[in-house]
């Protein structure tokens, strides 16, 4: 599986090179007969494909594979995404618990970012070699400050964090990735839908 792909995106790489040495003769041909105020025109093109190009080449070699989790309030979500981290990282609760987006990355090295949202009334910033309680415990005072403000403060926009966690779904999985797949998790908040009568949010 892991060698088709490959063949796949060394095919789609080799596409883009071509087209860039394409442009790259056609700039040069084109450059002799235009006059010189089309110059940094041209130069701005050649710079964005550039960029383009090695973005692509980047999301070639370092595919992302990304699960989320979805479901109704206090459906499970969170527990399920501890238990494929192998850890409790993220804040689980009997009423409305999850507020913002969790991302967790893996990575060998443990971390946390909280980043700066607008109106934040919780503390933001990034802690590197964090242990698995504080980054629950401060991931809990960001949700709850949210929650219990988000009424006071229609401004408030809800926290988002990224965790950096070496996690069992890769750790002990033989998933047999591409070399280089980066994986992410997103532990998403749910929604009471109407007529839900079980998983209403406590406001
Ligand atoms: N009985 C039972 N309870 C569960 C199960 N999964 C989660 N819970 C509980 O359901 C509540 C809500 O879980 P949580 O993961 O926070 O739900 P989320 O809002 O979807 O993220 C918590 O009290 C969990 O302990 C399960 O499989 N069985
Ligand atoms: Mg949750």
């Amino acid at each position: 599986m892991s060698k088709q792909l490959y063949k796949v995106f060394d095919e789609v790489e080799f596409k883009a090179q071509l087209l860039v040495k394409y442009w790259n003769n056609f700039y040069t041909e084109i450059s002799e007969h235009l006059p010189d105020t089309y110059q940094p025109e041209m130069q701005e093109l050649s710079s964005k494909l550039d960029e383009a190009l090695s973005n692509l080449i980047d999301e070639l070699r370092n595919p992302t594979l990304t699960l989320a989790t979805t479901g109704t309030t206090s459906s499970g979500k969170s527990t399920l995404v501890n238990l494929l981290c192998g850890a409790e990282i993220v804040p689980v609760a009997v009423s409305e618990m999850s507020a913002g987006a969790v991302t967790i990355e893996y990575s060998k090295e443990k971390s946390l970012i909280i980043h700066e949202t607008p109106g934040a009334l919780w503390e933001c910033g990034e802690w590197r070699g964090i242990r698995e309680e504080k980054i629950y415990q401060r991931l809990y005072e960001a949700m709850i400050s949210y929650i219990e403000n988000r009424e006071k403060q229609p401004n408030l926009a809800c926290p988002q964090s990224t965790i950096f966690y070496p996690f069992r779904l890769v750790k002990e999985s033989k998933l047999e990735l591409p070399e280089g797949t980066r994986v992410k998790i997103l532990d998403l908040p749910g929604l009471a839908y109407v007529g839900d009568r079980y998983h209403i949010p406590q406001m």
